[in-house]
């Protein structure tokens, strides 16, 4: 694993090769610079215990991981056995500072813009509020989590398991918003999400706004949501509004969204155009790489996790398809030689949630490699290994996902 500076974990963008990025490598004067004009706080020093910053001044500060002032993960121990995650444990990631939490005061007045339909309009949260309502569940997860196991050092947050949650989302169905306003209009082709943070000044905004294109596949399932977890979205989650597009990598799930367009092309801010591409090592971003869009099945052990008593176990973890429902969850206790399969727990959430999962196993003294490995009901399976690739984005191979046991 590359060594990163707190400076740089601080600043880590998504594949945003922006400006900062190259002030970064100049030298630290350079990359101060950039700090402050980006309005982040660069954390003290590494060595010292890092604390939440404001905006997420409420989470359990114990349950998280916080590698920078933008970027705080679930610890692996934190995840629990319950379908939904606390919001007070989810995983933070924000590109941009978030807007003041003077945002969520009076949520029904945000303004979200809709374009690119028969009657393009600029409605508020209280007008969605009118116009229908569901609730869906859906894991929140960053196209980087389980970067920190690639050996190639992949630049960004060095994201274990950590950066997902399976959240309860409530909020209009974007189908309903744009059937009121006509329909998109003819040569529709992708939703393209605008986040609404204040971009600071003097730099390029397509390089470093929050602006992301799905295809239009996704308006079946996707939300613009005002609630989490029952509760009026937070700032620190994209209050008062976020896209969210169940089974889709977190980057699209638009926070503080303030605009929604159907678009003929995919935006050309740098979030989308070369930023979240999978490609090989060594090589940048562009637009006709893959993006990062449907996630694939994964799942990771959550419980034990370093040591346990020898004698009847239950092992835990957690598990989801993607866009595509699970069917089952095998676990090896001898690092992938032999599986048996888990149970459930829990309710089913539906297609988009995570399952927690369980098997009883009695484990002799030693140590024991303990892995997991995700179906769904494609046929599509967990693989081994890692795809290389330069950003480290989607990795569900099981193997490295596992832990080491030992057992007195
Ligand atoms: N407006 C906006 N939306 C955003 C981001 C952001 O920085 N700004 N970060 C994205 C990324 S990369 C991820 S992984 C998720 C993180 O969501 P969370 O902070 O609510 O956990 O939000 C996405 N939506
Ligand atoms: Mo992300």
């Amino acid at each position: 694993m590359k060594p990163e500076t707190a400076l740089q974990r601080g600043l880590n963008d998504p594949g945003l090769e922006n400006p900062t990025r190259r002030s970064l490598l100049l030298g630290s004067a350079g990359a101060m610079a950039a700090v402050s004009l980006l309005g982040f706080t660069p954390l003290a020093r590494a060595e010292e215990p890092k604390s939440l910053p404001d905006y997420a001044a409420w989470k359990e500060r114990n349950a998280l991981i916080v590698h920078s002032a933008n970027t705080m993960e679930t610890q692996r121990g934190a995840i629990g056995n319950g379908v939904i995650t606390s919001s007070d444990r989810l995983f933070v990631r924000n590109n941009l500072p978030a807007p003041p939490a003077s945002v969520t005061e009076n949520p029904d007045i945000w303004e979200v813009r809709i374009e690119g339909v028969k009657n393009p309009r600029t409605l508020t949260v209280g007008d969605l509020k009118k116009m229908g309502v569901t609730t869906v569940a859906s894991v929140l997860q960053c196209s980087g989590n389980g970067r920190a196991f690639f050996p190639h050092g992949a630049s960004g947050t060095q994201w274990s398991v950590g950066a997902a949650g399976c959240i309860m989302w409530t909020g209009v169905p974007l189908k309903d918003v744009v059937e009121a306003l006509g329909g998109p209009a003819d040569g529709a082709r992708y939703i393209t999400s605008t986040g609404g943070e204040t971009l600071p000044d003097g730099l390029d905004p397509k390089t470093i706004i929050v602006e992301r294109s799905v295809p239009t596949r996704a308006m079946e399932t996707a939300l613009l949501a005002w609630e989490m977890n029952d509760e009026p979205l937070t700032h620190t989650h994209g209050g008062p509004l976020r896209m969210v597009v169940p089974g889709y990598y977190g980057v699209n799930n638009v926070k503080y969204v303030k605009n929604i367009a159907f678009t003929e092309n995919q935006t050309d801010a740098k979030i989308q155009a070369s930023g979240y591409r999978i490609r090989e090592v060594g090589v940048k971003g562009a637009p006709d790489q893959p993006s990062m869009w449907e996630m694939n099945v994964k799942s990771w052990v959550t419980a034990p996790l370093e040591t346990a008593r020898s004698g009847r176990n239950m092992i835990y973890g957690v598990a989801f398809g993607g866009t595509v429902a699970l069917e089952k969850v095998d676990v090896s206790l001898d690092g992938g030689k032999t599986w048996k399969q888990a149970r459930f727990l829990g309710p089913d959430l539906g297609p988009y949630a995570w399952r927690p999962f369980v098997m009883a196993a009695d484990l002799p003294a030693g140590e024991h490699r303990i892995v997991s490995r995700a179906t769904d009901t494609q046929g599509n399976s967990q693989p081994e290994g890692r795809t290389e690739n330069e950003r480290g984005y989607g990795h569900n191979g099981w193997s490295d996902h596992g832990v080491t046991v030992a057992v007195s």
